[in-house]
């Protein structure tokens, strides 16, 4: 069993290049951790009149995502990522969970 969920995130205006250059060479060991916490098929995409990033991952039912940002390399790679994104006071992403409303199997 597995569930996608999507999620909006939001990158800084005229960083979509960087952020996309991060991503391309996305550190070896965070895709690991991830594919560890049970996420798979992890798709962002940019809206360039909003730089709204959109997301959207498969998550197995006994996903463990919640525990990744505990990970040295989940803080790491927020830390990162920090320069060019919106984020939350506390140091995490911003993020916008969303609700599916349609899917066509
Ligand atoms: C994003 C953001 C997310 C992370 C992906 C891989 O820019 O940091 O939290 O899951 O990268």
């Amino acid at each position: 069993m597995s569930e996608r969920i999507a999620f909006r995130m939001k990158v800084h205006p005229g960083k979509v290049a960087e952020y996309t250059k991060r991503h391309d060479e996305i550190w070896p060991e965070l895709s690991q951790a991830l594919r560890d916490a049970g996420v798979s098929d992890y798709s962002i995409w940019h809206d360039p009149k909003t730089d709204e990033l959109f997301a959207t991952l498969v998550r197995t039912a006994d996903h463990t995502m919640a525990d990744l940002p505990k990970t040295e390399i989940n803080k790491r790679w927020w830390k990162f990522m920090d320069d060019i994104m919106d984020y939350n006071d506390d140091g995490t992403p911003h993020v916008v969970e969303l609700r599916q409303v349609f899917h066509l199997a």
